[in-house]
């Protein structure tokens, strides 16, 4: 299975994450999980720069499909003081319809007490498309901007989340 774990840094202490870090995963049977590419991301409140390498093959991932992923991330608020790597989102596509098409997209809100300690699960969500047309329609009743309400605010950022997430096409059977 892949999947794409999500940090976002505010390195100026202003209380706006200004860098992401996207680390595209492998996991692999019997060993470690290996980090296939290593992309980040600054300036992302007024110019943004990326910046990545390959640990495998050629580097072919869409920079404005990833710029969009990322600035669906930002908007969770889900964000680290500092360099800290507290916070990270972790996205999979876990379920795959008759047509071989993801039907749906699991996002882990993890923390940890320690900058690159253990993390637990916080808060997870979920975006489902059950009728295999390539369209995400449902979505778990989750606070992802955690300002107390699950409302229509969290589902259209779960779904541009996992829409946003589908178009990098990190995901294998
Ligand atoms: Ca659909
Ligand atoms: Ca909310």
């Amino acid at each position: 299975m892949r999947y794409l774990k999500a940090i976002a840094q505010d390195l100026h202490g202003n209380g706006h994450a200004n860098t992401v870090i996207l680390h595209f995963y492998q996991q692999r049977v019997g060993r470690p999980d290996e980090l296939i590419h290593d992309i980040v991301g600054s300036d992302m409140s007024s110019c943004a720069r990326w910046t990545g390498r390959s640990h495998h093959d050629a580097l072919d991932l869409n920079k404005s499909r990833i710029a969009s992923f990322a600035d669906s991330f930002l908007r969770l608020n889900w964000f680290n003081p500092a360099s800290h790597w507290r916070r990270t989102l972790v996205v999979y596509v876990d379920h795959f319809g008759k047509k071989g098409r993801p039907n749906s997209v699991k996002f882990d809100f993890r923390e940890s007490t320690t900058s690159g300690g253990q993390a637990s699960l916080v808060c997870n969500a979920a975006a489902y498309d059950g009728d295999s047309d390539g369209v995400l329609e449902t979505f778990t009743n989750s606070d992802v901007d955690r300002n107390g309400v699950a409302d229509n605010v969290d589902k259209e950022l779960i779904r541009s989340l996992g829409t946003t997430f589908l178009g990098l096409t990190w995901y294998a059977h």
